[in-house]
């Protein structure tokens, strides 16, 4: 069986392959699999998105299409960026300037009034033409100083307090056990083990069995 992730974003994908890896399974990127759909994220909400991303991809003979919507939400700003969260201030603005801008939107507010979180819908289209889906959350906050340079976008001013530390300081592992990503793959992960009871049968994903 196959896999195709519906995402350009290397840093999800990497992320993709680290949790989703498993004997049996090819996980390929749109571009591996010689894919370049017209993908036009309109929707309103991750949902909404997720589910254009794997319609673009299409139904597939051999393999799940699966695609990832996230973003952060960050309460001092409504509860945004959100769903917008790639395209803020700029598609292809410089996460340096984008982590610069909100860190200085944020000065003068402290503890509680710094919460946010990381938001992720998976989406999946399986070769019988259903679709499922699973999310998950990630709690933290902004935290006052930039800091690290591991996992990608918002990380280095997202902080986690269950590590002390930022994304950004966080090694993949770590990022992987807790992060939204992590939790709503793992979800998808027993989705697709319901559906096709040979994949990931007895494999440790990312320390739990399944
Ligand atoms: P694809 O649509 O091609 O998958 P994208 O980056 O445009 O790539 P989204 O529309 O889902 O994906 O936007 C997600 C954005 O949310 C991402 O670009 C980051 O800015 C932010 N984000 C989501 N998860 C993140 C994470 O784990 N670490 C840091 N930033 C994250």
């Amino acid at each position: 069986m196959k896999i195709i992730f519906a995402t350009e974003n290397p840093g999800k994908m990497r992320e993709v392959r680290e949790i989703l890896s498993a004997p049996g399974i090819e996980i390929l990127s749109m571009k591996e699999a010689g894919l370049h759909p017209e993908i036009r994220e309109d929707g309103e909400t991750f949902l909404e998105n997720a589910r254009i991303k794997v319609r673009a991809i299409g139904r597939t003979e051999g393999a799940i299409v699966l695609a990832d919507d996230s973003g952060i939400e960050i309460d001092a700003f409504g509860r945004g960026p959100g769903v917008y969260s790639s395209r803020y201030l700029g598609e292809h603005t410089d996460y340096l300037y984008k982590n610069r801008f909100i860190l200085d939107r944020m000065s003068g507010l402290h503890g509680a009034e710094r919460s946010a979180r990381y938001r992720c819908v998976i989406a999946a289209l399986f070769p019988d033409g259903t679709e499922d889906h699973a999310d998950a959350v990630m709690e933290g906050e902004i935290a006052e100083e930039a800091k690290g340079t591991g996992g990608f976008g918002y990380d280095p001013i997202f902080f986690v307090p269950e590590y002390g530390k930022t994304g950004g300081e966080l090694t993949p592992d770590e990022k992987n056990l807790l992060s939204h990503r992590g939790k709503a793959l793992r979800a998808m992960t027993e989705i697709i083990r319901v559906k096709y009871p040979d994949l990931y049968e007895g494999e440790e994903i990312q320390g739990e069995t399944v």
